[in-house]
This record gives C-alpha cells, structure tokens and sequence, in this order.
C-alpha cells in the first residue's frame, strides 16, 4: 500500500481527516463530495494513491476496473444505475486533489468542479 502524507484523500482514506463514506473496501473506498454538483455526487477512491486516473491505468489496472465496478455498484444503489463518472485529470482540467478519483454524478448537474 503507497500513501502521501500531504495528500488530502490520503488522510480520509487514513481515516484522519472526516468525510462522509458511503463504501470502504480494502482497495477502494468512496465518499460524498464536500461540494456536490447534483444531487448525488460521491467520489470513488483507491486506497492506494495514484496521482491520476491514466498513471493508474498505467500501474494497476485491475484496480482500475475495481473502481469502475464500485462506482456502478453505488450508482445502482443510490440513483438507480445511470450516471455519469468524471476523472479531471491534470489542473488544466480542473483537478485540484492529485490523488486519482472518479466523481459519480447523477442527477441534474448544477455545477462542475473547478
Ligand atoms: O475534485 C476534487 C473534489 O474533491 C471537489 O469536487 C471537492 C472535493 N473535496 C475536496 N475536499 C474534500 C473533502 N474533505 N471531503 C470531500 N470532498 C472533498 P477535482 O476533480 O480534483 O476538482
């Protein structure tokens, strides 16, 4: 397992900092975005951290596909299974947490993340 200690995701994957987690598996773990853009907007998290969504793929793909399935499982669970997941990759794209993760959006979009 690989962390970063200045990584925020990092440290609520750690359980050091608070969020709201609605999946905690042994690779991935998901929890409700602090700034939700539709009405349910969670984010799909590897335990390990990979800075973005292509180094992951480059590295560890089976863990890729793990968060994929994840994403779908709690899309199905909370919003009926359509959706849509958004990886910003790159701060030119409008990521800010350089620790890779997926936004599972459903519902009307009321704003993307910046
Ligand atoms: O998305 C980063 C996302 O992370 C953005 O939508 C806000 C969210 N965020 C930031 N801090 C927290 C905490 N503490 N809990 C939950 N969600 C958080 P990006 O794609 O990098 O722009």
């Amino acid at each position: 397992m690989s962390a970063d200690p200045d990584c925020l995701f990092c440290k609520i994957v750690a359980g050091d900092l608070p969020s709201d987690m609605v999946y905690r598996g042994d690779r991935v773990v998901a929890f409700r975005d602090i700034k939700p853009a539709a009405p349910t907007h969670i984010l799909v998290v590897p335990v390990d951290h990979h800075p973005d969504v292509v180094q992951l793929a480059a590295k560890d793909e089976p863990l890729l596909t793990e968060l994929v399935t994840v994403a779908g499982e709690i899309a199905k669970a909370e919003a009926g299974g359509e959706f849509r997941l958004l990886f910003n990759t790159g701060a030119a794209a409008g990521q800010t947490v350089f620790h890779v993760h997926g936004h599972i959006l459903a519902g009307e979009i009321t704003g993307l993340t910046a």
